[in-house]
């Protein structure tokens, strides 16, 4: 999907990514720095090597919100995986030239027995926030995959070598979304500079999320209290998680958790497939 977010947006988010990445290796401690600009020119690369996953940003600033309430991989997602659809995790792979390949793999994680149902029950979407094509470390992915309901072996899995594999070319705010059966994983880097990705996976509500979303903090139920499908994808009404006493689930929630089965909410679970 092109331009599925302002490139003003996408500015936003690497600048907030970049703080996430020094703060999640350890740099800013040390007082080094990243150079994102290098735009592939030999020479002005910074010195730091590698692959980074850097997971819970939606609650670090309201620009993840934005992202998250972008309305038309939201309309795929929804088709994927009904209306009821949660939000998994938030997170970014960060990767430097020379941080080697992340290889294929499927989004049915946590043990998720084969063979996968043909419905999707996990689904992605991966906002590309740089260019991305091969050299520069982009999306590979194995077209048809989602049909095979299993993960690929140790023999198929390097994208290298793996001759059925295609580059996703995309532009900064272009956005690919993908069946969690989809066989994926993005191409070692060689040339300098970093290639960073917005990763937002989604699964059906009786999977357990990847992220803690067991509280949605007040500061963000109050901005989004006219759009209950963004509250909803953040478990408001996830029925299960319940517990035996009134604290609230989190310091920065003031709903209490419930005790007990919440009978109102368990009611509220999708019928059909695509709710
Ligand atoms: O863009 C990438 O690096 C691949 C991301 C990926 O494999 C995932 O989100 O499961």
């Amino acid at each position: 999907m092109r331009n599925a977010i302002p490139l003003e947006l996408v500015g936003r988010l690497k600048a907030l990514i970049k703080r996430a990445a020094l703060e999640q290796s350890g740099l800013a401690a040390k007082g080094e720095d990243i150079n994102l600009d290098t735009n592939g020119a030999p020479g002005s690369d910074t010195q730091w090597v590698g692959n980074l996953y850097l997971h819970s940003l939606l609650y670090t600033d309201p620009a993840f919100e934005e992202i998250l309430a972008a309305p038309k991989p939201l309309a795929l997602i929804d088709t994927l995986l009904g209306r009821s659809a949660l939000l998994a995790s938030m997170g970014t792979h960060f990767k430097s030239m020379g941080g080697g390949e992340l290889p294929l793999h499927t989004d049915n994680g946590n043990g998720m027995i084969p063979p996968f149902r043909q419905i999707s029950e996990v689904a992605n979407i991966n906002y590309a926030l740089v260019e991305y094509s091969r050299e520069q470390g982009g999306l590979g992915m194995l077209p048809g995959s989602h049909l095979w309901c299993r993960r690929p072996n140790p023999g198929e899995a390097p994208l290298e070598t793996n001759p059925d594999v295609v580059a996703v070319d995309l532009h900064p705010g272009d956005c690919v979304v993908w069946h969690g059966n989809s066989w994926h994983g993005s191409f070692n880097r060689t040339v300098p500079g970093i290639r960073m990705n917005l990763a937002m996976l989604w699964n059906r509500q009786y999977i357990v999320t990847q992220e803690d979303h067991s509280y949605i903090p007040d500061d963000v139920r109050e901005r989004h209290a006219d759009d209950q499908r963004l509250l909803n994808a953040l478990g408001d009404k996830q029925a299960y998680g319940w517990r035996g006493d009134q604290t609230t689930a989190h310091p920065t929630t003031s709903v209490p958790r419930s005790t007990g089965p919440d009978y109102r909410k368990m009611g509220m679970g999708p019928q059909t497939l695509y709710d």
